[in-house]
């Protein structure tokens, strides 16, 4: 069984509500969700908007593959009623954004998904949540902790 982390964003909508059913339907089709971290209201980051967004991580236990989850999260993100993907940086609001983050200790980089996600630990709208729920977990390259991480984003 290997666990992944994800991140959960939005910024349309009832954003409780749309974090909340994520959260379901990630039980009902990935597996046991094993932690879960406080939802954070931040500030769109990369683009305008005057939608504030509501950002939460959790951790998964899955036997799917890394490829099946993104197809897995993609499927919910459309049956959340999703419907620009984010292309070339350029961001639009959404009801639901799931994003990959680790699995397992797993470093891939195919066209379709890189593990883990390669902005991470820029963000602290994902790094405050991440933190939170897995605050003495390593990284590599560079082995700091993930709240080491989210607190040198801080400073
Ligand atoms: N997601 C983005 C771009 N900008 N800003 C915030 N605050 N939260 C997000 O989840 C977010 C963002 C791309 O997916
Ligand atoms: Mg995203
Ligand atoms: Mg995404």
């Amino acid at each position: 069984m290997a666990k992944a982390y994800l991140g959960l964003g939005t910024n349309i909508g009832d954003k409780k509500q749309n974090l909340c059913h994520a959260i379901d339907q990630i039980k009902a089709k990935i597996g046991n969700v094993c932690s879960l971290s406080s939802f954070y209201e931040t500030a769109p980051w990369g683009f305008e908007s005057e939608n504030q967004f509501v950002n939460a991580a959790l951790c998964v236990e899955t036997t799917l593959t890394p490829e099946e989850l993104l197809s897995t999260t993609q499927q919910i993100e459309r049956e959340l009623g999703r419907t620009h993907k984010s292309v070339n940086g350029i961001y639009h609001d959404r009801i639901i954004d799931i994003d990959i983050l680790l699995y397992d200790d797993l470093t891939l980089c195919t066209p379709a998904l890189t593990i883990p996600h390669p902005h991470m630990t820029e963000r602290l709208f994902v790094m405050a949540p991440m933190a939170e729920i897995a605050p003495e977990l390593r990284l590599s390259p560079n082995g700091l902790t993930l709240k080491e991480l989210k607190n040198r984003l801080e400073e």
